[in-house]
């Protein structure tokens, strides 16, 4: 079950009593034999307070939340916002309007300004990242995570670094969609300290196992865009990539008590897959010429089925990383994921929410200690496009909507 409410200004009332209250939340789950936590059963289902914290965005795509509860957002085709915790919204970096004019951003297909993450250090450097499609490498186009610095008051932006200005980008749209398809596009710090952005294969049937492109992989750098050490990446290969042969790659999450990287990505028409990643792991995408199958302009991503143009390609890759969930069905376009953290999710403390874009649903996962998903059953939400699920500092679950809204979704008794 859940409960409604259409939220006035009593959001900022709520939003002020919750800010500072602090994110991270211990969990209280015992380790598994695996060395990870063994998610209990669900015996205790939190119930479900839905609040509609903002409405009429344009494809809002993303959030991160300030340390004073501010909470910054994407829209797609707009750029980067920030809604203050009482209320207050300005347009900090984006299209005409906005405080800093990025005139290089440009939103096509299903890409343009996607990811925002805050810096581990925000309290005392007001650093923010956002992943953007940009103009500024017009041959060809490409996707970019740019850093930007916010002045104390949180009102503009300054010293735009561009730190990663290669992410392929689908400049021409062919046999299988339209230019900009599959950008990835999430962003996020991990546990580790370094930046982890995520990116996907542009409808291309090379980039998944391409050494040297960054499309189709989750890559781990540093704040400047430097490759992190420990990625492990095959000799001949970017240093950046952490991970590689993916596909579409939209959500991004680190299991508490364990600290492995969990993503979740878009199947085509079957098998999306929620992946633990391993340092220089291949996740077994490669949609490539292969007999028998008929592949418009090359790609055969669409080609096939679960056993002919797997998601995780085994026999051709034994080493691949298995997945930790399949869907299992038809694809519902698995879009991003997070671990809910803290007592007040109850029987889900440490559980895994992905959220379905076409399937329209948001999927709680209970894992093993291998990290492997024994449970999934549905939230009790309205159906809508879910494009982020981001955990507040409080710990309640931030939910953004294709169809332009944002939620707060507050776990009870
Ligand atoms: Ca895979």
């Amino acid at each position: 079950m859940f409960r409604s409410t259409i939220a006035l200004t009593c959001c900022v009332t709520i939003i002020n009593a919750c800010a500072g209250s602090g994110g991270d939340v211990a969990s209280s789950l015992p380790p598994g034999p695996g060395g990870g936590p063994v998610t209990p059963p669900a015996t205790t289902t939190p119930v479900l307070t839905r609040t509609v914290l903002m409405s009429g965005l344009s494809s809002p795509w993303d959030m991160a939340f300030a340390p004073d509860g501010a909470m910054f957002f994407t829209e797609r085709c707009n750029g980067l916002s920030v809604r203050r915790a009482n209320g207050q919204v300005t347009r900090l970096f984006g299209v005409a309007g906005s405080g800093t004019v990025a005139a290089d951003l440009f939103c096509l297909g299903q890409s343009g300004m996607h990811g925002v993450t805050l810096d581990p250090q925000f309290a005392t450097n007001r650093t923010v990242y956002v992943f953007m499609a940009s103009t500024r490498t017009t041959t060809p186009r490409a996707n970019r995570v740019v850093r930007l610095v916010l002045d104390a008051g949180l009102a503009t932006v300054a010293d735009r670094t561009d730190i990663i200005t290669d992410i392929p980008f689908k400049n021409v749209g062919n046999a299988v969609g339209g230019a900009g398809a599959h950008s990835g596009g999430r962003i996020r710090f991990g546990p580790d300290g370094f930046l982890w952005v995520t990116t996907g294969d542009n409808h291309s049937a090379t980039l998944p196992q391409d050494p040297r492109a960054l499309g189709g992989k989750v890559l781990r750098v540093t704040r400047d865009g430097a490759a992190a050490p420990g990625n492990n990446a095959p000799t001949g290969f970017d240093p950046r990539i952490y991970s590689y042969g993916h596909r579409n790659v939209q959500g991004i999450t680190w299991r508490p008590g364990t600290n492995d990287a969990y993503v979740s990505e878009h199947g085509p028409n079957h098998s999306d897959e929620v992946t633990r990643l391993v340092a220089g792991g291949n996740a077994g995408w490669d949609p490539q010429n292969r007999p028998g199958l008929s592949c418009p302009d090359g790609y055969c991503g669409y080609a096939g089925n679960a056993t002919t143009m797997p998601m995780t390609d085994t026999p051709r890759f034994p080493n691949a990383m298995r997945p930790a969930w399949n869907n299992n069905s038809a694809s519902q376009g698995m879009g991003p994921a997070t671990f809910l953290r803290g007592a007040n999710w109850q029987g889900w403390d440490g559980r895994l929410a992905v959220g379905i874009l076409a399937g329209q649903r948001v999927v709680i996962l209970s894992l093993d200690g291998q990290g492997n998903a024994t449970d999934a059953v549905n939230a009790s939400l309205p159906g809508a496009r879910f494009r982020s699920l981001v955990l507040g500092n409080e710990g309640d679950l931030y939910v953004a909507t294709d169809s332009g809204e944002i939620w707060r979704v507050t776990p009870g008794a």
